[in-house]
């Protein structure tokens, strides 16, 4: 069932140019991935990492329907999402290499990409704990009067957290512009949506208990989620300012999508997956999200082959530059131990003060 769908297709009015933006962002994610997948096999890159191939159209196709600075929060699947807003490549690397050029300090790694000069709120490792942050970055926007939709992304895990129905519970009461997606890949680790989740083939309800617009998209085309949040969020726009105890029919208030998509990878780097079949992951990579743009693009005259190897090459090129970046760039410094730990001025040490101790043993 997918409700909130226009007869014409607002990715219709989507030129060339703009078409090519969305497979740039893609294959720029796709790459930098694989690339993520060799560091961290070699062991440059140390703790979690979760890799977003295959879900790519999902983050892309979403955020092309907002503007720069809409705020949008997600988990810890969210290099795809950072580069999608816009951050350096080699930003969001050195970050995962634990170096002080990286995004946040190198203190975060690949579960904690932030990048608040794009508006993208992070990267969050507790299942559904970017649920109440996103209804805060929601609220404080529309207390403020400013006019901006947030999107917050979660994974079907996060469906039976009490954080995710709490935080629908206020932004339904507080009828505020915010859009939870649950990146519906089937599995939460090792364990099959339909095996954790109740009425998992009709999340629509969940939608319904908070009184709450839903739509569901194919989050394996970058085209069906970008009309369905473009739908969504023009629909949204300009009700911020009457969000804050506005009547039931304002047109305003949050909604909630369901965009179904797979991921092509194990949950982390360390999974042998023995929860499906390599037929299974073989059927769902028959609909690569990027292959389906490409197809696309030639078939109706919009790209050339070209063009398109043009746009993968650069991909591969930012990618090699920014692991050549975080390779390169300065360890991090033992003397940022302490830092950003606690606000200042709390906190037991001030900002490059060291215990004794430590300062010793620092060269
Ligand atoms: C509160 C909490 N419980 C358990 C975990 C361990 N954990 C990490 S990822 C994960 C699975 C979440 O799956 P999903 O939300 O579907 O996201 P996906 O990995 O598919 O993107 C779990 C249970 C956690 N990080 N936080
Ligand atoms: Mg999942």
């Amino acid at each position: 069932m997918i409700s909130g769908k226009p007869a014409t297709r607002p990715s219709d009015a989507l030129d060339a140019a703009a078409l090519l933006e969305l497979l740039r962002q893609m294959m720029l994610i796709r790459r930098f991935e694989e690339r993520t997948m060799q560091s961290y096999q070699a062991t440059k890159i140390g703790g979690f990492c979760h890799i977003y191939i295959g879900q790519e159209a999902t983050a892309v196709g979403s955020i092309a329907a907002l503007r720069k600075d809409d705020p949008i929060i997600t988990a810890y699947r969210d290099h795809g999402h950072a580069l999608a807003r816009g951050m350096e490549p080699k930003y969001c690397m050195a970050e995962m290499y634990g170096k002080l050029a990286g995004c946040a300090k190198g203190k975060g790694g690949s579960m904690h990409i932030f990048d608040k000069d794009n508006a993208m709120y992070g990267g969050h490792a507790i299942v559904a704990g970017q649920c109440p942050m996103g209804v805060g970055l929601a609220f404080s926007h529309a207390y403020l009067g400013e006019d901006k939709v947030t999107v917050c992304y979660l994974g079907d895990g996060a469906l039976n957290q009490g954080a995710f129905h709490e935080s629908m519970n206020l932004a339904a009461i507080w009828r505020l512009p915010i859009i939870f997606v649950v990146e519906n890949n089937s599995y939460s680790m090792g364990t099959h949506i339909s095996r954790g989740t109740a009425a998992a083939d009709d999340l629509s309800v969940k939608a319904a208990a908070y009184g709450m617009r839903y739509a569901e998209c194919d989050g394996m085309d970058v085209l069906d989620t970008y009309d369905t949040f473009r739908t969504l969020v023009d629909a949204m726009r300009g009700s911020s300012s009457r969000a804050l105890g506005a009547p039931a029919d304002t047109g305003s208030g949050p909604a909630f999508v369901n965009a179904k998509t797979y991921r092509f990878k194990g949950h982390s780097m360390s999974d042998p997956q023995k929860y499906r079949t390599k037929e299974e992951v073989a059927g769902r990579q028959e609909r690569d999200p990027i292959s389906t743009l490409v197809s696309h693009l030639v078939e109706r005259n919009l790209a050339t082959q070209e063009q398109i190897d043009a746009i993968d090459k650069q991909a591969k090129e930012l990618s090699h530059d920014a692991e050549k970046f975080a390779e390169e760039a300065p360890a991090l410094p033992l003397s940022e131990l302490y830092t950003d730990v606690y606000a200042e001025p709390f906190g037991p040490y001030k900002v490059g003060e060291l215990p004794e101790m430590l300062r010793k043993t620092q060269k």
